[in-house]
């Protein structure tokens, strides 16, 4: 498995400083205390962005400081908050702290970002110091104190992005890819009786019993040519490289079991031609939408097209989730599988 990481320092910016100032007016000889609060200095978050797919870029600037807050002024001005410095990264990025003498993947982990626009605060930006208004009580009427702002904070940040799925779902446009995504996970993904609805990789995560996690992306539709560039092309097929198993969805709808076959060839052969490591890449073939077969069709169809591409075919209706815990179980052990011999 390739590793795709970067190591980065952030510094948030520190508080600006409180006012010491008096009130000036004419015939008030002795005004109160008028100085302002310094302004919040500037947070660094990282921001997930799905149109990213590596952490490359990142690894070019080795340093990020966001602006320090504005000093407070007189006339109970308070220093502007400075702005947030925001660095996007690819879904599925793990920010790990890099503490001296442990490994980098052993560093405390700060955080993951798996959904677009999920915002991750690294350093957070310093408290603006209080000005001398804010020290002022019965006995002392003019006080000359003001704070300092708290300062930034500075960490050493190692990023990894992991897979992006534990899970791919895959198949030719309109297959129903979408629609399983729906059905097993909070996801809402764009879902549409014609072909390349999806235009990017949608990730959900399903939640089956023992608190096990699957992380699923529904991927584009996949055509003839999809490695040349043929369709959305090539693009999503980096994203299918970067899960562990891969579901692989067939439609019934097609009617017969050589139409299924070839669909499924398709399919193959594009991820073979893409990369080696794609087409080994350990997968369940479903027969989607059985739905729409009559019940004694069902069996001889699904047998017919095992017995045509000589592997195992799970049924699956997402629509009435006939077959849908089987699948998600079967996954899950293929999953422990795939991840014990990589571990070896
Ligand atoms: N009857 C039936 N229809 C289904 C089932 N699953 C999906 N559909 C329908 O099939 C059509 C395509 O479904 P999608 O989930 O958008 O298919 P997709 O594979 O994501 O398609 P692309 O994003 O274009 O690649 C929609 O009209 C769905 O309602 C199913 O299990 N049974
Ligand atoms: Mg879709």
């Amino acid at each position: 498995m390739f590793l795709d990481e970067a190591i980065i320092t952030v510094r948030s910016g520190d508080g600006g400083r409180g006012c010491v100032s008096f009130r000036r007016e004419k015939y008030i000889p002795r005004g109160g205390p008028d100085g302002g609060d310094g302004g919040r200095g500037g947070s660094v978050c990282l921001v997930a962005n799905r149109d990213l797919t590596t952490l490359s870029d990142l690894s070019r600037q080795a340093r990020y400081t966001a602006d320090h807050g504005e000093k407070g002024g007189g006339n109970n001005r308070s220093g502007g908050t400075a702005r947030d410095l925001d660095i996007e990264v690819p879904l599925g990025t793990l920010v790990r702290e890099v503490v001296p003498g442990i490994p980098a993947l052993e560093g405390r982990l700060l955080g993951e970002l798996l959904e677009h626009g999920q915002r991750l605060v690294v350093a957070r930006g310093g408290r603006g110091g209080k000005g001398n208004k804010a020290f002022t009580s019965s006995t002392r009427q003019a006080p000359r104190e003001a704070e300092d702002g708290e300062p930034g904070e500075e960490r050493k940040l190692h990023l990894e992005l992991k897979l992006l799925a534990d899970l791919g779902i895959i198949g030719l446009p309109n297959a129903g890819k979408s629609t399983l995504l729906a059905r097993v996970s909070a996801a809402t993904p764009k879902i549409a009786d014609y072909p390349f609805t999806t235009l990017k990789p949608n990730l959900g995560i399903a939640e089956l019993d023992d608190f096990e996690r699957l992380v699923i992306a529904d991927i584009p539709g996949l055509i003839e040519g999809a490695h040349e560039g043929a369709g959305l092309g090539i693009e999503f097929l980096r994203h299918i490289e970067r899960t562990s198993i891969l579901v692989h969805l067939v439609s019934v709808e097609v009617g017969s079991a050589e139409r299924m076959a070839n669909d499924y060839k398709t399919v193959e052969s594009e991820l073979a031609s893409y990369s080696e490591p794609l087409g080994r890449k350990q997968r369940i073939v479903v027969a989607s939408k059985i739905d729409v077969l009559a019940p004694e069709e069902k069996t001889a169809l699904i047998s017919a097209f095992s017995e045509a591409i000589g592997a195992p075919v799970m049924p699956l209706s997402a629509v009435t989730g006939e077959g849908l815990r089987d699948l998600l179980l079967a996954a899950v052990q293929l999953l422990r599988q795939t991840k014990a011999q990589a571990e070896r």
